[in-house]
Order: C-alpha cells, then sequence, then structure tokens
C-alpha cells in the first residue's frame, strides 16, 4: 500500500513516516499531499500562542484530554521556531504530554525550525494537512511568542487563543502589539496567581481602545458587550480565565472555540479566510518555484558578482533584480 492509503486508513507508523516526508519537502512530499490534499478540509485547526512559559503547552494537553473525554480525534502541532533542533524545550513538552499518548485518539508531533521561519510555516501548513486527511478533527498548534513566524503559523489556524499569565511583570507589557488583531480568544492562565484580574482587565481595556480588530467599539470606546458574535456579524473575543494545571476553566475555552468555529462557519469568515488563504499558498509556491527557476538560469559566479556590485553600492537592488530577470528571460530558451 502506499503511504499515502496507509495513513488514510488510519496506520500510525505510516502517519508519522508522512509527516517526516513532508517536513523534508521534495518531490515525494509534493506526491503525498497531492493525495492527502483531497482528503483535507474537516479538521477545525486551533492556534496557540503566547510569551514563554505562559502554560501553552499545560493548556494544549489539558485542551486535548477535554476533547477526547468527547472522543474528538485530537492533533497536536508544538513549534518552536527558536530552537533549531530538538532541544530541551520540546523534550519537556513531550514529557509533560506523554500522559496523552497511548492514546490511539491523539497524535502529537513536535516541530523544530530547520531552515528559514517562513520555510518553517509551510511545513507547518502541510503537517496539518496530513494530520487533517488522517481524520484528527482538531488540530492544536503551539507556538512561541508573537512575532511574524507566530502571525504567518496563526494565517493557518481557523481559532487562535492567546495565552496570557499574571505576574509577568506590567500587565499590558506582556500584551504586544499585533496579539489583538489575531487573538479569536484570550486565556489568562495562571488564573491560580495573583494579577489575574489585573490582566483580564488590561485585556478589556485594549480591547476597548482598539479602533481596527474590534470594529463595533469604535463608537462605544471603552464599552463591552457580550463576548463572541456581534449582531453585526463581527466577533469579539471573550477573555477567559483559566488554571491549565488543574483544568479550570477548560471547558469554557473548549466551549468558546467551537462557539467560534460555528460562528466562522455561519458568518461566511471561513469561506473567505480558506479563499485566502488557498491564493496565498498557491502564490508562494508560484514564488518559490519561479525564484528557483531563475537562479537556476543564472551562473553562481554571475550571480554573486552583482550581490557584490550591490555590497559596495555600485548598483542598486533594484537595477540587479533587474539584470537578474533579464538575464534569466535570455536563457529560457536554452534551457
Ligand atoms: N500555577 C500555575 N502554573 C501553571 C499553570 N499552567 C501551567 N503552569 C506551569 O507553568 C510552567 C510552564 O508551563 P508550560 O505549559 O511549559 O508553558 P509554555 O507556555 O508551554 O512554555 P514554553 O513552551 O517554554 O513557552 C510549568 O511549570 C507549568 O506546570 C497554571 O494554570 N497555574
Ligand atoms: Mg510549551
Amino acid at each position: 500500500m502506499a503511504v499515502a492509503d496507509e495513513v488514510l486508513a488510519g496506520n500510525r507508523r505510516a502517519l508519522a513516516r508522512a509527516i517526516s516526508v513532508v517536513e523534508d519537502g521534495g518531490p515525494e512530499a509534493h506526491a503525498l499531499l497531492s493525495t492527502l490534499y483531497r482528503r483535507s478540509g474537516q479538521a477545525h485547526v486551533v492556534g496557540v500562542t503566547g510569551a514563554p512559559g505562559t502554560g501553552k503547552s499545560t493548556l494544549v494537553n489539558a485542551l486535548a484530554r477535554a476533547y477526547r473525554a468527547r472522543e474528538v480525534m485530537v492533533g497536536i502541532i508544538a513549534v518552536d521556531p527558536t530552537s533549531p533542533f530538538s532541544g530541551g524545550a520540546l523534550l519537556g513538552d513531550r514529557v509533560r504530554m506523554r500522559d496523552l499518548t497511548g492514546d490511539r485518539g491523539i497524535f502529537i508531533r513536535s516541530m523544530a525550525t530547520r531552515g528559514s521561519l517562513g520555510g518553517l510555516a509551510h511545513a507547518t501548513t502541510d503537517v496539518i494537512t496530513v494530520l487533517d486527511a488522517a481524520g484528527y478533527q482538531r488540530i492544536l498548534v503551539e507556538t512561541v511568542g508573537v512575532g511574524q513566524a507566530e502571525v504567518d503559523i496563526a494565517g493557518a489556524a481557523h481559532t487562535t487563543i492567546v495565552v496570557e499569565a499574571p505576574g509577568l511583570g506590567d500587565e499590558v507589557q506582556a500584551i504586544k502589539a499585533g496579539v489583538l488583531e489575531i487573538a479569536d480568544v484570550f486565556a489568562v492562565n495562571k488564573a491560580d496567581r495573583e494579577g489575574a484580574d489585573r490582566t483580564v482587565m488590561a485585556l478589556k481595556m485594549m480591547q476597548g481602545l482598539n479602533p481596527s480588530g474590534s470594529g463595533h467599539h469604535r463608537d462605544h470606546p471603552g464599552k463591552h458587550g457580550d463576548p463572541g458574535p456581534q449582531t453585526d456579524g463581527s466577533w469579539l473575543p471573550p477573555i477567559i480565565k483559566t488554571i491549565a494545571t488543574s483544568g479550570e476553566g477548560i471547558g469554557t475555552l473548549l466551549h468558546w472555540i467551537e462557539t467560534h468555529a460555528n460562528t466562522l462557519r455561519s458568518n461566511g469568515d471561513m469561506a473567505r479566510r480558506e479563499n485566502a488563504r488557498a491564493m496565498s499558498m498557491v502564490e508562494s509556491i508560484l514564488r518559490d518555484r519561479l525564484l528557483t527557476n531563475l537562479l537556476a538560469q543564472i551562473p553562481d559566479r554571475e550571480f554573486h558578482e552583482l550581490i557584490d556590485a550591490v555590497v559596495e553600492r555600485d548598483l542598486d537592488p533594484y537595477s540587479a533584480a533587474e539584470q537578474l530577470l533579464f538575464e534569466g528571460a535570455r536563457a529560457q530558451p536554452r534551457g
């Protein structure tokens, strides 16, 4: 049986192998994805992001348990853009998540960056496709921090949970710019710690002040309606206090993930999102391929001479790119 068929049949070893293949990329990955992609599209992808140590892994673990109690198949992807190898943090996660393994309804995979962060976002998307095709209904993706790589990875998620925790210094300091735009649900974790209510208040205040994200507040700055779906079709991110270590608040968090999933489907946002995602996936693959093809037409020496000229300021980068495009086009008929 081909690997793709074994994945579709629920073979876990084939699944692990398929994930490694798509992570590595190349023609074999392409062949595999061309089969599996058609069978994907059922899973709801949940991104879990936030500053280091806020309790993301513990929260993902608790959420996975809650889903398993409902007999929902759960895939977990732990993405660590900072670690070039499967270093300490990932091993730590593995140990913490060990109590979930042995359950066939759950599949856990850690991923570390091998090349560029952009490559990582790409690989994450492909691994999501594989897990989705394999029948995992909810896919939880943990990423650290809220930099550009995480925002890119969040683009692959249908629902993004931003995890905050009290006691990271000034309440608002931990709440970075960009977070309000990507958060669909806020989890204020470690609610057993002093200061959780202040963190909740700080988030509420930022929601009220935010002129772009939750647009319906524009006319009523500082006012808060009920979180969730609004009458104008928009979504006001709920702020949930959780204690991941004890499971407190996890049921509520799960409820809001499901409510958000249903809202995306009913208000047309899901269709729009899927359209934008498809476009960006095809465009990014096209960009990679065109660039690779173009560079293949240009002798290394010539390429490096141009780069050196840009470094020396004998040539501007626009002219260098123009020249490469010209050279590539001229070389095309031969190659
Ligand atoms: N008191 C308390 N501790 C918690 C809670 N949730 C997690 N922790 C603890 O916080 C520490 C960090 O938890 P992790 O789940 O590893 O946090 P993380 O955000 O995944 O960390 P990184 O992946 O390293 O960024 C662990 O010691 C957890 O046991 C909570 O709700 N309350
Ligand atoms: Mg973690």
